[in-house]
């Protein structure tokens, strides 16, 4: 009787790992909320500096929130969200006016990028960087 109870409740926990497994692997990828604000410049909440951290080759979605400056393109962007090393990997974000989700790929090789505002958006358009950290 105690045995059978036991190995019912070990069942039930073993289940409940694999359950949770799953779960978390149909969770997606991590999002990551990012403001690229109307003084022309790029937020990340509850930090100072503005900067993003991401395993080589992790996937993300970024949640960019975009508000135009005094200035933005006849496209309708106001601002873009881009790293000139990676261009061609898909971070080159042209950003309209609203909240958007891009799934991007973080690059196999680790180190410091520069993410720049491509689009002139106003006065503090030249100083629009932000960083992104890859770490191995
Ligand atoms: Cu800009």
């Amino acid at each position: 009787m105690m045995k059978s109870n036991h190995s019912k409740r070990l069942g039930m926990m073993v289940l409940m790992v694999l359950l949770f497994g799953t779960l978390s692997a149909m969770a997606g990828p991590r999002v990551i909320q990012i403001t690229a604000d109307e003084d022309g410049k790029f937020k990340v909440p509850g930090q100072k500096k503005p900067m993003i951290t991401l395993k080589a080759q992790e996937v993300v979605v970024l949640r960019i929130t975009s508000h135009k400056g005094s200035d933005w393109e006849k496209d309708g962007a106001v601002h873009s969200f881009t790293i000139n090393a990676l261009k061609d990997q898909g971070w080159d974000l042209r950003l309209k006016e609203g909240t958007k989700d891009f799934t991007v790929s973080a690059p196999a090789e680790p180190g410091e990028y520069v993410v720049e505002c491509t689009v002139r958006c106003g006065k503090t358009h030249d100083d629009m960087k932000m960083k992104l950290i890859v770490t191995p």
